[in-house]
């Protein structure tokens, strides 16, 4: 039996991310096999003849599952009777600019964003903002649509946990699948904290701590962190644009899990609102540990963090507070 479709917003649709990620999204990846989609494309009006382009392209995927594509510039338009909104398009860091110039674009864009969803999409509307910097844009998209809970906003760093788990099992030399339960703490940047200390990896069908896994308390501490740190530049130096197919895949897996609930005894890790939990300052939008059971996420308690992990998590909590403070102050102005 068919569900009646669901309308999905993908914004920067004429962009990289989008470009791998409509064909994810419009061919069940992420919303099952039984749930027909509205596809609505939002970008800016220079990328109108673009975005024409790659309407085209769905179309000539011969999709079932896509009942109709709206490709628009109009905010009201892309946010109408969402059920899903990957909010992908961000203004990009160009040469020269300041972090302030950035968050003060892109400010502006997640409020028009957050006013439009507010006043146009599905109260229940479940909401992954991507662009960067995500977790302060996230915020600033709750911020401005009050009448959706706080809960339906998060920050995609989704990306960084598949980075993290990729390490782990080309270390162990295991399967991808043999590997679970790999963390992100705090701010998709380069103060996040990657940890496997509360990862399991099947060796020889047996599961067993990361940490005795990998035998190699040093390495889990210095080039496993600062490789998954650094993992976007290292794309960009190689491929002379930033990471997009393993973006794309990241941000279809998140709002997957988000609909669809995690594996028993998984969690993965989602920027959410924090309410202070392991020590996080609150009101951030902080990547924690989540289990996701009928639509809700609930952040996983009682995991022991060692010295290392507070003093880690204390530094990108930091990062997140000081973006929070410029980005209000930039509304403030
Ligand atoms: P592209 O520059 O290829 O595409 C971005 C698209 O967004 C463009 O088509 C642009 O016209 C559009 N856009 C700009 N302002 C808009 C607005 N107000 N409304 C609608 N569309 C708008 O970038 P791409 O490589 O697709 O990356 C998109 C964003 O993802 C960037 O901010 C990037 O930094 C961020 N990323 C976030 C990651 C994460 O893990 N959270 C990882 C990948 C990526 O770096």
């Amino acid at each position: 039996m068919m569900n009646e479709p669901i309308n999905v917003v993908v914004t920067g649709a004429a962009g990289q991310i989008a470009y791998s990620l409509l064909y994810m999204v419009a061919k069940g990846d992420v919303f099952g096999p039984s749930q027909p989609i509205i596809l609505r494309l939002l970008d800016i009006p220079p990328m109108m003849g673009v975005l024409e382009g790659v309407v085209m392209e769905l179309a000539d995927c011969a999709l079932p599952l896509l009942k109709e594509v709206i490709p628009t510039a109009d905010p009201i338009v892309a946010f109408k009777d969402v059920s899903a909104a990957f909010l992908v398009g961000a203004m990009p860091r160009k040469q020269g600019m300041e972090r302030k110039d950035l968050l003060s674009a892109n400010v502006k864009i997640f409020k028009v964003q957050g006013e439009a969803l507010d006043k146009y999409a599905k109260k229940d509307v479940k909401v992954l903002v991507v662009g960067n910097p995500a977790n302060t844009n996230a915020l600033i998209c709750s911020k401005y649509a009050p009448s959706i809970p706080k809960e339906n906003f998060t920050a995609m760093t989704r990306l960084d946990q598949n980075r993290a788990q990729a390490q782990i099992a080309a270390k162990v030399n295991v399967p991808i699948a043999n590997v679970s339960n790999v963390i992100i703490w705090g701010n998709h940047s380069s103060t996040q904290f990657p940890d496997a200390s509360h990862a399991t990896v099947i060796v020889d069908g047996k599961p067993q701590p990361a940490i005795e896994a990998v035998k190699d308390g040093d390495w889990l501490r210095n080039v496993f962190v600062s490789t998954v740190q650094k993992r976007g530049a290292a794309v960009i130096a190689a491929r002379k644009m930033s990471s997009a197919m393993s973006a794309a895949k990241a941000a279809a897996d998140h709002m997957r899990d988000w609909f669809q609930g995690t594996p028993p005894n998984q969690f993965v890790s989602m920027g959410v609102v924090s309410d202070g939990s392991y020590g996080a300052p609150k009101g951030v939008v902080f990547s924690f540990p989540v289990t996701i059971k009928n639509g809700k996420w609930e952040i996983v308690q009682g995991l022991q963090n060692d010295d290392f992990a507070k003093e880690m998590l204390k530094i990108t909590g930091k990062e997140l507070e000081e973006e929070k403070v410029e980005a209000i102050s930039i509304i403030e102005a």
